[in-house]
């Protein structure tokens, strides 16, 4: 049995090896992109032996990462030469100069769960700068502290799916419901339930509107309406419905003076007494391109209805994605459902598989991190401003701060050169620092861009332990294959530094894979018998497997107790309300983020003047074919490229009027970057839009140019690197215009599965630690 993000498979073996993995039969939807796993464990992409780049080994530091061949060391040597050069860094200029933020999904599992051993190791080393929020919710994650007390909604918390299904009558979804989107869950998922909960509800009459750029964001649907919608104008589009509700009275006035602050002055500027525009359905329409009557009627049935407002994670990842989570909420508290079975808002719904599913009465232990002694932190999506300007202010949630001077960078589980922004000037940024050290199981963009580089098993190749948050199981999942090459869990990586670094005891606390895994297990027993579950001993667990954990007792709707008693259940702001109008905000002063929800024109959208260069608005979205840039070196992601690259959908006239047809190769560029990809024609895309996914592996046509020709579809070699406010800083990568032409010269071949050059390992290759570097 193997649990990853996507699910939970039993292998089927072959002479000793796995041949096939099968879903288990308690997972109503599988996922298919464990089909590409097996595949890639023997690719030629494997990282197979411990790499240095070979002009560090001659003492250059960092012109030159992702441009050179590297030199393979024996194990000995390569460790030394880490454990040498961090500790220089530590002593020369602290811990605070190594980053060790390390963002990424790694693979599911709670002992091998990357991030975790990476951050303890360097904890026990002393501590590092770290990175907090995420690249998937960052802005609503510091936007609804101040709204509503904390988070809740966004991750956590939601009212079940269940509860939508039974009592739900008009769900109104931004971004839609993709249910490509729910096939994955940090930490494994069990059960996919999404498409069946949406399905439930169609059953028992809910109306479904999808309001979306994309028609088959609720997919294999077509009896819901869509809305086609101008990306980053969401905003827009609810001031428009929330003017309809104000202005014919059909806001719940009682919830809001009872659950809301801040009302009157939201409706100041509703109204545009504050500042003479009326934010009415024609203001509206002519920004988000939806018809005012459309807006009009949808107003209308929104409070005869039992309406539940769901948005998808993707709409905050824009210029000033702060704001249509306030606003979303703004609407939700004028309609005043919230806190009623299947009314209110909440977010993600499908943007990971389990949320709004029921939570296990279990919670459950992770490998425990140790302490960071060092306070320095960035936004996560700042990386590249961080690099290229240490000593820099910048704002965030009302601090001044100064970005660190930072020597190391310390990656294992993540992929920036798949999750970060503007990847060319992101190129430029990671040639700063003194030393890149990277784990990863293949030679993809962040290995390529290391200087030293450490090859892992996969978790097909090792013991793990899983268990979710959003699920209710906990599983084994079991070692299916011997470790490719001399590869070797991040674990034991970690350990022979920090035997050389001095920290060994500490960071291993004596224990061995096995001792971990059943101290784990000890400690989830604990927890279990504590919430009067029963847990087998180990060996039977183990041998058994798959383990189904009770519900928690109580999964009110979001904000019930609140809605119920709003003095008993105050929220966490200044008010203890749901602040429409947020005067801690406001003093931020922040004019793009004010006090209020307001709509704010994005620096690039299809009703810029930047449309008369770059006229189509790019939706870089989850890949359906793979989690980000994992396994897309496994054949089922391969199987979905076109000549090669990754597929981009286009409208029909919009290829038309470039003379570009189905299956074309084209040219996708604007002033950061440009890159090749495959075309799909679709009429599922509003014209003016089009949809490149991310997680093609980055592949530059000279990887010493500044501004390469990116051979393979990577999208984020065309965003832009910049924070979705003041507030959050968080990543706006929605936010793009591209001009999209023909490529018609002959095709520069695909070399991202290619490994870099490699010279054989030599004893006595490592030069001496005391040469500078
Ligand atoms: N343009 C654009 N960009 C985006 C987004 C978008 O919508 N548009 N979405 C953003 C979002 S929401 C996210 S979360 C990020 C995701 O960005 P990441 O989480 O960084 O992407 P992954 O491809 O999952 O990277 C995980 C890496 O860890 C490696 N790995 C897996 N298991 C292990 C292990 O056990 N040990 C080690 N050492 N390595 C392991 C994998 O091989 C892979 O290289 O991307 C962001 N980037
Ligand atoms: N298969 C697969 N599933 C994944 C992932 C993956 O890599 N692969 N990644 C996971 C991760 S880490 C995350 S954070 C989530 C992200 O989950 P989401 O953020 O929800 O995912 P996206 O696919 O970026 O966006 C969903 C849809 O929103 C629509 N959209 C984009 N911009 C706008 C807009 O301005 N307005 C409106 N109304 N709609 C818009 C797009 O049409 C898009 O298809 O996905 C997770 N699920
Ligand atoms: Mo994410």
């Amino acid at each position: 049995m193997i649990v990853t993000h996507w699910g939970v498979y039993h292998a089927e073996m072959r002479d000793g090896r796995p041949a096939r993995l099968v879903p288990v039969a308690d997972d109503p939807a599988p996922s298919p992109i464990a089909d590409g796993m097996l595949d890639a464990l023997h690719s030629p992409a494997r990282i197979l032996r411990p790499a240095v780049r070979r002009s560090f080994l001659t003492g250059q530091a960092g012109a030159g990462r992702g441009a050179e061949p590297f030199v393979e060391l024996p194990w000995d040597e390569a460790l030394d030469l880490a454990a040498g050069h961090l500790r220089r860094i530590r002593d020369e200029h602290g811990n605070q100069a190594i980053f060790g933020g390390s963002y990424g999904w790694s693979s599911a599992g709670r002992f091998h769960h990357a991030q975790s051993q990476v951050h303890r190791f360097l904890n026990m080393m002393g501590g590092y700068t770290r990175s907090v929020q995420n690249y998937s919710f960052a802005a609503a994650d510091v936007i609804l502290p101040h709204v509503t007390g904390d988070s809740r909604g966004v991750a956590k918390g939601h009212t079940l799916l269940r509860d939508i299904a039974q009592h739900t009558e008009l769900l109104i979804a931004f971004g839609g419901l993709p249910a490509k989107n729910a096939q994955v869950s940090a930490g494994g998922i069990l059960r996919h339930i999404l498409p069946g909960s949406v399905a439930a509800a169609e059953r028992n009459g809910a109306r479904m509107v999808n309001i979306s750029p994309i028609r088959d964001d609720i997919e294999g649907r077509h009896d819901v309406d869509w809305i086609p919608i101008r990306p980053n104008t969401d905003v827009a589009l609810m001031l428009g419905l929330a003017h309809v509700l104000a202005s014919e009275g059909l806001h719940d006035r009682a919830f809001l003076d009872s659950h809301a602050t801040g009302y009157d002055r939201f409706e100041d500027y509703l109204l545009g007494r504050a500042d003479g525009t009326p934010k009415t359905p024609e203001w509206a329409a002519a920004i988000c391109g939806v018809p005012a009557d459309s807006i009009r009627d949808l107003a209308r049935a929104m409070p005869r209805h039992r309406t539940m407002i769901a948005m998808a994670w993707s709409l905050q990842r824009a210029d000033h994605g702060e704001q249509p989570y306030w606003m979303a909420i703004t609407l939700a508290a004028m309609l005043g459902q919230i806190g009623l079975p299947g009314g209110g808002y909440g977010f993600g719904y499908a943007s990971v598989g389990g949320i709004g599913a029921p939570a296990a009465a279990v919670a459950w232990p992770s490998l425990p991190q140790g302490r960071n002694p060092v306070q320095e932190f960035i936004p996560v999506a700042r990386i590249a401003d961080m690099l290229l300007g240490p000593g820099e202010r910048y704002d965030y949630n009302g601090q001044s701060r100064v970005y660190p001077d930072i020597r190391a960078v310390y990656w294992a589980g993540g992929n920036p050169f798949h999750h970060h922004q503007d990847l060319n000037r992101l190129r430029r940024a990671w040639q700063k620092p003194d030393l890149v050290i990277v784990h990863d199981s293949w030679w993809n963009p962040v290995a390529r861009h290391a200087d030293i580089v450490f090859p892992v098993t996969t978790a097909l190749e090792r013991n793990d332990i899983a268990c979710s948050s959003r699920d209710t199981f906990i599983a084994p999942s079991h070692k299916l294959a011997e470790p490719a090459g001399e590869t070797r869990p991040d674990y034991e990586i970690f350990a022979a530094l920090a035997k050389r670094l001095g920290c060994w005891q500490e960071f291993t606390e004596g224990r061995d894979e096995e001792a971990w895994l059943r101290h784990l297990y000890d400690l989830a027993c604990e927890q279990a018998v504590g919430s009067g579950v029963n847990m087998p001993d180990f060996e039977t667990f183990w041998q058994e497997g798959l383990r189904d954990l009770p519900e928690a007792a109580q999964q009110p709707p979001l904000f019930a107790a609140y809605r119920a008693d709003p003095a008993a259940n105050a929220l966490r702001t200044p008010s203890g309300r749901i602040e429409i109008h947020s005067a801690v905000i406001e003093k931020f002063g922040y004019a793009d983020c004010p006090g209020h929800p307001a709509w704010l024109e994005p620096l690039e959208w299809l009703g810029s003047e930047k449309t008369r260069d770059y006229p189509l608005h790019l939706l870089s979205n989850q890949p359906k074919t793979r989690l980000h840039s994992q396994y897309d070196v496994g054949s089922h992601s391969r199987a979905s490229k076109i000549k090669g690259r990754e597929p981009m959908r286009m409208h029909p006239d919009d290829a038309a009027a470039r003379g570009i047809r189905e299956g074309d190769l084209v040219r996708v560029f604007n002033g950061r970057g440009a890159c090749l990809a495959g075309v799909t024609l679709s009429d599922a895309l509003m014209p003016g839009v089009v949809q490149l996914s991310t997680g093609a592996w980055f592949d530059p046509d000279d990887p010493a140019a500044a501004m390469p020709l990116e051979k393979h579809g990577n999208p984020n070699v065309l965003t832009r690197d910049a924070g979705t406010s003041r507030l959050a800083q968080g990543p706006s990568a929605n936010s793009c215009l591209v001009e999209v032409e023909p490529f018609r010269q002959a095709p520069p071949a695909v070399t991202a599965f290619t490994p870099p050059e490699l010279a054989p390992a030599g004893p006595g290759s490592a030069p001496s630690l005391t040469q500078k570097t």
